[in-house]
């Protein structure tokens, strides 16, 4: 064998590139180098700053190698780094698996078995991963099942309601267009690999526009920046279309031919003239008009909308109204138009297959669990259970792929319900995060270079094989294992909790799949690693949304006025209604700043947030609140100074950010702050303190980036102090 041989894997990060990683093992089977497969269309040879420093989390020196149990009488609650030993006692793993498995009978006998709480995310994106084993234990079991809102709910749900499927623009095609909107799309933070093709696109003329709040680096790199309002997107959208609608920049036959409620949106957008769009957004009102006219002039025409839009009240409509727009001018017809948020749709496996829900009718409630909104955990456990029709209250928790502890908002509720002595909470995890800190036990994960799986990805069309690289280290296991060996301990007998990972990669292929997967096969992935999943229409056209074939809505049309919505007495039409947490709704009164809680570029959500390396990179921004300098001005804030930020669910102190000698971050009246770990932060708490559990407009999802806070120089001079050490 070649020294060092290098393995195929893929990144399994929740991050819409999915890339393809080469990963270098020598002889002692230690992984030595990552690095992004040259051979990919996608990653075209590099990764991200990252995941290129991905070994340093498998190797890290603290990383979580054995099961743990927390020491008697030890009571839950934060834990200095490194100070873990303190409360938790090794175990073997099968003192382990017979702990939770009599807990969880022990639980579902007396309460019920809702009373079992799954909760996880993507911090594996693995197919296998992601939902698998778990889902078949949960449904046997009864367990409450979990509705995963807390990334991408209201936009999915928005493309749903326009089109039917979640495709869209091929990133490779966005080196074709002329125009490129990032809306709501931070690209070099959380898409790099979408950079090149818009770097081409430019070579040819092409023009980069973001629509941000946040100056990025993305709008620092871009042709023109539009601060726009948080969660002011919808009345954008209204106003472009009131712009092409007047002025004629619509294609009326693409219109005649593909959409459906074109009359009543016209109506609609009338009453968002540029002058109005222009006071709810912040905007010029001559640049609201500019903007439609090079978009629908200067084509083709592709919009990157990504998730930032929709995390705020309005959200689900937001994106709706953005979708709509390449169905007024006719974007989809050129190569090179149209618009990306997901394109998740083209691999519909045989999730029946690979989750069995079938299995909830032996569980001892004969059918599946009450299902509990993840972005409402605080809710959950502390609240769900005090009326009879809730079901019962929460009493286990199982964690994994996820960090709630800082990622979930409503911060202080949820470390409330973590804190509980009556709630048996098991995490497993690669490493010591603010959520094992509240654990009764804690299992060690295996990372993406340990275990096989395989995937698709919601920014390109390629289904990869991940190769398991490495063996497991110390004890660690992967989701798959854990469920399997617990799944034995609860003594569920169905065949289907021994299947092997690569009988699981068969089911899921297997069935009927999606005409874009025909004839793909586990041993076809395993040899070519990577493949390309086409999305087909009936009538055999290339480009997505170019001919009726493609949508499955209700009218078989792009649908401006939602038949779906209108069948729930809901506004069928986009609309601009003002978030209650912003600057046109009530919380302004006493909070009157709005506050952006932003994912770090340099972490993945919490991952990587606890590695030195990874801080280095963030130190800038690492418990810092950026302002715009007339706010500071109005608060007697000068750059560096330690401010309290709070509004009714808590407060934080941060070191503010002012300018400069360089354009403000922020507009006026927005201040922005980054997820890190609590532990890591000035008082242990993280900003999801100052977010609420306010859901979207649309799919129940979370809304970070509607949440009002006032500012304040922190006067404590201890706080000073401490600053100064
Ligand atoms: N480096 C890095 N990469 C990541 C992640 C990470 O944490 N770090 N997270 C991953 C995950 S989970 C996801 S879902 C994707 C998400 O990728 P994105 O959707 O790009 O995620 P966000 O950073 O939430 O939002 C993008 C931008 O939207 C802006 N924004 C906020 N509110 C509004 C608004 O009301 N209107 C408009 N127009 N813009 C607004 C924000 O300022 C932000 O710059 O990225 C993935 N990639
Ligand atoms: N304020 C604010 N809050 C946010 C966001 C924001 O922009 N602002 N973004 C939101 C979004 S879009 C998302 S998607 C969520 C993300 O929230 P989470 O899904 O919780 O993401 P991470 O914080 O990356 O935590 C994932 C954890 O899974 C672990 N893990 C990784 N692989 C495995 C595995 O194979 N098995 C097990 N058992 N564990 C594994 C990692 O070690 C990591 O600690 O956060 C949300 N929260
Ligand atoms: S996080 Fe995204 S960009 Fe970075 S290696 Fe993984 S898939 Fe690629
Ligand atoms: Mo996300």
């Amino acid at each position: 064998m070649d020294s060092p041989r290098t393995v195929h894997a893929v990144c399994s990060l929740d991050c819409p590139d999915t890339c393809s990683v080469l990963v270098s093992v020598d002889d002692a089977g230690r992984a030595t180098r990552v690095r992004g497969n040259p051979d990919h269309p996608v990653t075209r040879g590099f990764l991200c700053a990252k995941v290129t420093k991905y070994l340093d989390l498998v190797y890290a020196p603290d990383r979580l190698l054995q099961p743990m149990r927390r020491r008697a009488g030890v009571p839950k609650g934060p834990i200095a780094p490194g100070q873990q030993s303190a409360v938790f006692e090794p175990i073997s793993w099968d003192e382990a698996l017979d702990t939770i498995a009599a807990k969880f009978k022990a639980i579902a006998a007396e309460f019920g078995p809702e009373s079992n709480l799954p909760y996880s995310y993507a911090g594996n994106m693995g197919v296998l991963g992601f939902g698998s084993m778990d889902r078949r234990f949960f449904f046997r079991l009864g367990a409450s099942q979990l509705d995963r809102t807390i990334c991408a709910a209201a936009g999915g749900e928005a493309l749903m309601l326009v089109y039917g499927v979640r495709l869209g623009t091929d990133i490779e095609d966005f080196r074709h267009a002329r125009t490129i909107l990032a809306w709501g799309a931070n690209i070099h933070g959380n898409n790099v690999h979408l950079w090149p093709f818009v770097e081409e696109a430019r070579r040819n003329g092409a023009r980069l526009i973001v629509i941000d709040p946040y100056r990025t680096r993305t709008a620092r790199a871009a042709d023109w920046h539009l601060p726009i309002r948080p969660g002011t997107d919808a009345a954008l959208a209204l106003g472009l279309m009131h712009v092409l609608i007047r002025e004629g920049l619509t294609d009326a036959a693409y219109i005649a031919e593909c959409t459906h409620g074109f009359d009543a949106l016209r109506e609609r957008a009338a009453a968002y003239p540029p002058e109005k769009v222009a006071a709810i957004t912040g905007l010029a009102a001559d640049d609201i008009v500019r903007l439609a006219r090079e978009y629908a002039m200067n084509t083709p025409s592709a919009i990157r909308m990504n998730y930032g839009v929709q995390r705020s009240e309005n959200g689900g409509t937001a994106a709706r109204a953005i979708a709509m727009l390449p169905c007024l001018t006719g974007a989809w017809k050129q190569r090179g138009g149209g618009l990306q948020l997901s394109t998740s749709g083209v691999f519909s496996l045989n999730k029946a297959a690979l989750e069995r829900p079938d299995l909830a009718a032996a569980s001892s409630i004969g059918r599946p669990g009450r299902v509990v909104n993840m972005s409402r955990l605080g809710h959950a456990l502390t609240e769900l259970g005090q009326h009879a029709a809730d079901g019962p209250p929460v009493k286990a928790l199982y964690v994994y792929n996820s960090n709630p502890a800082v990622i979930a908002p409503n911060q202080t509720a949820v470390l409330h319900g973590l804190r509980r002595e009556d709630l048996f909470t098991v995490v497993h995890e690669q490493s010591w995060t603010d959520t094992t800190d509240y654990a009764d036990i804690v299992l060690p994960a295996t990372t993406f270079l340990e275990h096989e799986d395989f995937q698709g990805a919601y920014g390109h069309y390629y289904l990869q094989h991940s190769t398991q690289a490495i063996a497991p280290r110390g004890e660690a296991r992967s989701n798959v294992a854990v469920f399997r060996g617990l799944a034995a301990r609860m003594g569920f007998i169905e065949p289907c909790f021994q299947d092997s990972e690569a009988t699981m990669i068969d089911q899921a292929l297997g069935g009927a799949p999606s005409p874009g997967l025909a004839g793909m096969t586990r041993q076809r992935l395993t040899a070519e690693h990577s493949i390309r999943v086409q999305p087909v229409s009936a009538d055999g056209s290339a480009l997505p949304f170019s001919t009726p074939a493609w949508f499955r809505t209700p009218s078989g049309r792009a649908e401006f006025f939602s038949e779906t919505l209108a069948a729930r007495g809901l506004d069928p039409l986009p609309d601009y209604v003002p978030p209650v947490e912003s600057r046109h709704g009530a919380a302004a009164a006493e909070y009157p700043l709005e506050l952006l809680a932003r994912k770090a570029d340099n972490h993945m959500n919490s991952t990587f947030a606890g590695l030195p390396g990874h801080r280095a990179l963030e130190k800038e921004h690492a418990g810092v609140l950026e302002m715009h300098p007339e706010d500071a001005a109005a608060r007697g804030i000068q750059n560096g100074d330690v401010v309290e930020v709070w509004n009714a669910r808590g407060s934080l102190t941060l070191i503010a950010r002012l300018p400069q000698g360089e354009p403000a971050a922020v507009p006026p009246g927005v201040a922005a702050c980054r997820l890190v770990w609590n532990k890591l932060a000035r008082g242990w708490r993280g900003i999801n303190t100052l977010t609420s559990e306010r859901l979207t407009d649309l799919g129940g999802g979370p809304t970070f980036y509607s949440t009002m806070v006032e500012v304040r120089r922190a006067a404590a001079a201890g706080i000073q102090q401490e600053e100064q050490e």
